[in-house]
């Protein structure tokens, strides 16, 4: 880089993130960031061009979740900041570290039309926003928003003046250290030996331990030791959502804890004793506050153990300390329980059990979700990637116990529908040699059916499993429980295959699940994306939903 008028602000700050690895930028073009994003593309970084600024993003933060690294989007200023304020709550929430090259009107301009105090609405959202208005700062500048992303795993937005980006060049002539070559590296925390009798004293009082995982324990590598404290307590394993999998071909793990926990582990939580929570949060949609486990005390062990999480009060008694360390400190100080919990029984129940075996009037003609779902976990392969999205379909979607949790990723920390599509992308983005199959409501997708387009642009291998019944499941089982009328949430079933041929993406309807092994081998062989819709009945109600609206069984 040379001081010379040639040299643009915008050229440097393209190698600023250049020389963070930035090797995948997600971007929606427009006066405040292009001028950059054609440099940045110039010099080597993938630029996956989305139609909506919501979906750079969203894909984004898939991205980032699934390479454990900054992820990094691009949009304009004014209305290509606007449109992030759905998707920064969710990357908040979910502590995603991302950063955002966002323009900023110009400085020097007494009017522009896309001018907005950009600062309060982005940090409304909790993410950092940050005003670069000091050229020779700004690579400086970008260098400290890496390391803020990483260090308050949270997003951090660059509001940058577009007139600013297009002066030429008249700071130092060498960019600052790269936040990799700064970033602190801290080992693992080991527990305090305090704290491992107290819990040892709580497990040899336990006589029916369930061992709970969440992401912590599994960016921890705490699924073994997890499996090991659990055999030797003679106990249970789950996991949260997010930890899906972890535990897939244990015979003794019950699935996934909350909302989604199917029915035979909602027969067992209800005689546990003691829950011990590795690495989670204690969501409340995870269950956190034990409303499935009435008899249980809890113990956490994390590294940031809490009292009271959304709205609850959670575990009482707490572990300090980096999951797998804490587990296996626990594990080496309790003795093998004499009369275990687990047995060929449970195994057997929990292995035979339907995820819910409620009966259901089906309309000839459509498909019951739950064997649709059935249909996908015995025929799919095992190593695609999987993403799942929103809506009450996501309840079976949760039941496919033999996927390997490295193989999941979900992002639903905002409750949003209509990240589906983006979730798949940045996951296609970050695993380009796989295929990547998303599951989705047909709502959701409408939300940002757009991105087919993107997906067929990129090519990016990724197979659209629409679970169509026609309606906004969530909201019209709501309204038939209250006995209103199901206007706004009834829409028909729209022909998602033809939509996607609309866009050159292969499509098909299923609406028997006879012709799905056939559909999937001949899938497998190619790299090109494709969506399925399925079409399946309104009447079939999840046991979250039955829990949630106890009159809506009576109105089915
Ligand atoms: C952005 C956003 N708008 C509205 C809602 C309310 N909402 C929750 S679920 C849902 C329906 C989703 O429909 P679909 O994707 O078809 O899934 P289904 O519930 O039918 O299985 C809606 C509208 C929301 N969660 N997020
Ligand atoms: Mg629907």
């Amino acid at each position: 880089m040379k001081n010379d008028v040639k040299v643009h602000v915008y050229d440097v700050l393209a190698e600023a993130f250049i020389r963070e690895n930035v090797k995948t930028c997600f971007a929606l073009l427009g006066d405040a960031n292009m001028n950059w994003a054609a440099r940045l593309a110039q010099q080597g970084c993938r630029m996956i061009y989305v139609r909506h600024e919501h979906c750079a993003l969203a894909a984004a933060m898939a991205f980032a979740r699934k390479q454990g690294d900054v992820g990094v989007a691009t949009v304009t200023c004014g209305p290509g900041v606007t449109q992030l304020i759905t998707a920064l709550p969710a990357a908040v929430r979910a502590r995603l570290p991302m950063v955002v090259f966002a323009g900023e009107a110009p400085l020097k301009s007494g009017w522009y039309n896309q001018e907005l105090d950009q600062a309060p609405i982005i940090t409304a959202t909790g993410a950092a926003y940050q005003r670069l208005h000091l050229p020779e700062r700004m690579p400086v500048a970008i260098r400290d928003a890496f390391l803020q992303a990483r260090r308050e795993r949270r997003p951090v937005v660059l509001g940058i003046p577009f007139d600013l980006q297009d002066r030429p060049w008249e700071g130092p002539a060498n960019l600052p250290k790269p936040s990799h070559e700064l970033l602190p590296r801290p080992s693992p925390l080991p527990p305090h030996p305090d704290d491992v009798a107290k819990a040892a004293q709580l497990i040899a009082n336990a006589e029916k331990v369930v061992v709970m995982a969440g992401l912590g324990a599994v960016e921890a590598g705490a699924g073994p030791a997890c499996r090991a404290l659990a055999a030797k307590t003679g106990g249970l394993l789950m996991t949260t959502l997010l930890a899906r999998g972890l535990f897939r071909d244990d015979p003794f793990c019950i699935g996934i804890s909350g909302s989604y926990t199917p029915e035979a582990g909602l027969e067992l939580l209800k005689e546990a004793d003691l829950v011990v929570a590795v690495g989670s949060s204690l969501a409340y949609y995870a269950g956190g506050g034990g409303q499935l486990w009435p008899k249980a005390q809890m113990l956490q062990i994390d590294i940031d153990p809490v009292a009271t999480s959304q709205g609850q009060e959670v575990a009482k008694h707490h572990l300090r300390a980096d999951a797998r360390l804490g587990v296996e400190a626990l594990t080496a100080a309790i003795p093998a329980q004499k009369k275990p919990w687990r047995s060929d029984a449970i195994a057997a129940r929990i292995r035979d059990g339907k995820p819910d075996s409620m009966k259901f009037d089906i309309e000839p003609g459509l498909l019951d979700p739950r064997d649709v779902v059935e249909a996908l976990e015995k025929n799919l392969p095992l190593d695609w990637e999987m993403v799942n999205s929103s809506g009450h379909c996501s309840w079976w979607f949760a039941q496919m116990p033999s996927r390997p949790n490295e193989r999941f990723l979900t992002i639903r920390d905002f409750g949003a529908i209509g990240n589906g599509l983006s979730f798949a992308m940045g996951v296609a983005a970050a695993r380009p040699k796989d295929r990547v199959v998303l599951f989705d409501g047909d709502g959701s997708i409408m939300m940002h059916v757009q991105e087919l387009e993107t997906i067929k642009r990129h090519n990016l291998n990724i197979l659209v499993v629409v679970m169509n019944d026609g309606a906004y499941g969530s909201e019209i089982h709501k309204l038939r429980s209250e006995g209103l009328p199901e206007d706004g949430s009834v829409f028909g079933y729209c022909d998602f295959a033809g939509i996607a041929r609309g866009f050159g993406v292969a499509g098909k309807t299923f609406k028997t699940l006879d012709d799905l092994p056939n559909a999937i081998s001949a899938l497998g062989s190619s790299n090109a994306p494709a969506v399925w819709d399925f079409h399946v009945s309104d009447k079939v109600l999840s046991p979250s939903m039955r829990r949630a609206h106890p009159q809506s069984v009576k109105h089915k």
